[in-house]
């Protein structure tokens, strides 16, 4: 989890208000990802630009750090301005300054734990860290028998001072012209864990070094016309060790805080030294596995690497006329269902026309086909995704599909075998229970399938093929436009496996009918908006809510419950309606709010004995059933029905799900707490 971020101008006057704003607004775009505190980096003085590198006598770059969000940092920061007359209009034609939105996992949110952290009083170097080191302990122990005070609880604090260390070292003996790079390789071959991390020093002025190993971290580049400084240029896409050119760069744990400056970026890799210096990118590929080296100075190779273009317009991270994000990417339901199916759904004249092309998978199909199981492996919302595609999925390929939970399988070191299709569902693409269950299934021999949202991320280019679900940038930490774009997929999965069986060809026909006229059905459904902000005034001082569901719509009890208590911070309970009586029937009384999902699929008659059998016992029922169902399910006329629109059973869950997830927003909304920064969440969770 975390956000870190850097900007350097090069050859291009930037003012201090200016380089403070970037830094700012970098952070405002990652803060979903982190929000207990935060701090940035930048220069004292424009004069650091004129000291010869590396050089002991450049002034400590300044450090500022707050608890709590970006804007009780941005405050903290101006007060901090003001009281010591730091001048704002100061230009700096060259200058690097770095930032870090935390979560944290070692030591408490406080200003002395938030990031940037520092190799000392002269912040000789500076460190944001997205991860854990895991070693950091054994590294503490030896830095403080070396002499160093700590002054933080986290684990990233042996990073800079670890720099520092080395740095000393060499200069001690006699190596006056040690490279920042060599600096941050020595470091690397020391850390053990996951991280992406940004280094900033003193010694080296201007200059910025990058590197990751698990956690995500991209580089942008925007380069401007030398005569007129203000337009950007779409040249070369190769990276110059240095070059004159003005330009503006970024580091970034995402795209977010990069596309509204430049579409130009590098995905930078494991293993990967990104260098920044004299207005060039070096990189170096430190080729290890999990960093450990025999011993000895680290001799890496320089690796080649171009710029790719994104695909991606500002507007898609921006709120729009919505109030949050949650509340936008629920109603944005319609459009990313239609953009996940783009280009992949074909009907022809005919009926033997109608199929599903998925590009990825192509070349996988054969053998998807032969192996003899398909293992879903996920975490939260993107479990449940997989699950409510598990009955399709059996179904069409006649393989049996087996759950995972990522940090499950990992406890148990599940087996996983050569002959598994091993399908990794992850709207990030960064998870670290998910990245690495997939290292494990890779090392057994699995062949390996990603589901992401996220084109370049971990899982996306780490597993042998996969999907893309398509559904744009998903910023409200509770999932939900993804879920719906996760399971479409998953059923377009399932038809192209199933789709040499001649047996389910009519059964495939009408999926791929229901899928064409799925968008109009959510955008249907999504008007159901006002109804369930008046079911939640009704629900909004209660302690807990049941949700039941079986078949395909087990996943969406338990989906359903999860956005309730992971936003609304209420509990809520999916529970599988077959195991009704072996348990939660004892909490069945008057007072506790029941959701039963019993919508007409294979199982409704079985549900409509559910609903019996809590109405027996006074259950407080809501009944979510299929449009014209209501007298059918409402016994007595004493529960409360919500109706939807039926589409074919397997497409029914993301159905279901819309009006789950509006309850759950505006509860919250109501209830008062923040919708898109839940308690104690974070997206993208980068750390086991
Ligand atoms: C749900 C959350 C969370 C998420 C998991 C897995 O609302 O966003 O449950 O789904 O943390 O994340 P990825 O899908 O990114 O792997
Ligand atoms: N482990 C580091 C800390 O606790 C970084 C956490 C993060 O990724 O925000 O400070």
């Amino acid at each position: 989890m975390c956000g870190i971020f850097a900007y350097l101008n090069y050859n291009l006057n930037r003012e201090r208000r200016y380089i403070l704003e970037v830094l700012f607004n970098g952070l405002r775009r990652l803060e979903y990802r982190g929000y207990d505190s935060a701090g940035i980096s930048i220069d004292c003085s424009s004069s650091v630009s004129n000291v010869p590198s590396p050089s002991p006598h450049s002034p400590p770059p300044l450090l500022f750090r707050q608890e709590g969000n970006i804007e009780s940092l941005v405050k903290s920061v101006y007060q901090e301005v003001d009281a010591t007359k730091l001048n704002l209009e100061e230009t700096f034609s060259v200058h690097a300054g770095i930032a870090h939105t935390r979560w944290a996992t070692h030591g408490e949110p406080a200003p002395r734990n938030s990031h940037p952290q520092s190799s000392g009083p002269e912040n000789e170097f500076l460190v944001v860290h997205n991860g854990v080191i895991t070693n950091y302990e054994v590294l503490k122990e030896t830095l403080v028998r070396h002499g160093f005070t700590f002054d933080s609880e986290t684990d990233t604090e042996v990073i800079p001072k670890l720099a520092k260390f080395i740095f000393d070292k060499a200069n001690e003996e006699g190596d006056q012209t040690v490279a920042f790079s060599q600096v941050v390789l020595e470091v690397m071959r020391h850390l053990e864990g996951a991280y992406a991390l940004i280094f900033k020093s003193r010694h080296y002025p201007n200059e910025l070094i990058a590197c990751k190993r698990g956690s995500p971290l991209l580089l942008g580049v925007k380069e401007f016309s030398p005569e007129t400084s203000n337009g950007a240029i779409f040249g070369d896409l190769k990276f110059p060790m240095k070059d004159e050119k003005p330009k503006e760069l970024f580091l970034s744990s995402d795209v977010h805080a990069v596309v509204e400056h430049t579409k130009k970026v590098l995905m930078i890799e494991d293993g990967e030294v990104v260098h920044l210096k004299d207005g060039g990118v070096s990189i170096l590929k430190f080729d290890t596995d999990k960093g450990k080296l025999s011993g000895g100075l680290a001799r890496p190779a320089s690796v080649q690497r171009a710029l790719s273009v994104l695909q991606m317009e500002v507007e898609q991270i921006n709120k729009g006329n919505y109030e949050h994000y949650m509340q936008k990417e629920i109603h944005q339901q319609p459009e990313s269902l239609t953009t996940t199916m783009r280009g992949r759904l074909i009907r022809g004249g005919s009926c033997k026309d109608k199929t599903v092309l998925l590009g990825g998978l192509k070349e996988h199909l054969r053998t998807i086909r032969r192996s003899r199981r398909i293992v879903f492996i996920g975490c939260g919302t993107s479990y449940n995704a997989a699950l409510a595609s598990r009955p399709i999925m059996e179904e069409l390929s006649g393989i049996p599909v087996s759950m995972e939970i990522a940090s499950d399988l990992l406890d148990r070191q599940g087996p996983i075998y050569r002959e598994d299709t091993a399908v990794f569902v992850s709207q990030s693409g960064e998870t670290a229970d998910t990245l690495n269950a997939l290292q494990y299934a890779l090392e057994n021999g699995a062949l390996c399938v990603g589901i992401t949202n996220t084109v370049g991320s971990a899982i996306a280019r780490t597993t042998h093929c996969g999907i893309h679900i398509n559904a744009g940038a998903e910023i409200g930490v509770a999932s939900t436009k993804a879920y719906t774009s996760q399971i479409v997929v998953m059923v377009m999965m399932a038809l192209a496996i199933g789709s040499d069986t001649i047996s389910n060809q009519a059964r495939r026909e009408a999926i791929i009918d229901g899928l064409f006229e799925f968008p109009n059905k959510v955008r249907e459904v999504l008007k159901l908006d006002q109804e369930m902000k008046e079911l939640a005034k009704l629900l909004i001082a209660e302690q807990s809510l049941l949700m039941f569901g079986r078949g395909y719509n087990y996943a969406t009890a338990l989906e359903g419950a999860l956005k309730v208590k992971e936003v609304a911070l209420m509990h809520s309970e999916g529970i599988l309606a077959g195991e009704m009586k072996h348990g939660p029937l004892a909490l069945v009384d008057e007072n506790l709010p029941i959701i039963v999902i019993a919508t007409h699929d294979a199982c409704f008659s079985k549900q409509q004995s559910v609903i019996q059998q809590l109405h027996a016992r006074k259950g407080r029922l809501i009944v979510m059933c299929s449009k014209g169902d209501a007298a059918s399910v409402c016994l007595g006329g004493s529960s409360r029905v919500i109706e939807v629109p039926q589409v074919e059973d397997c497409l029914q869950p993301v159905i279901n799900i819309v009006p789950l997830q509006l309850l759950a927003y505006h509860l919250t909304v109501l209830r008062g707490y923040n919708v898109d920064q839940p308690r104690n969440l974070a997206k993208s969770v980068t750390t086991e």
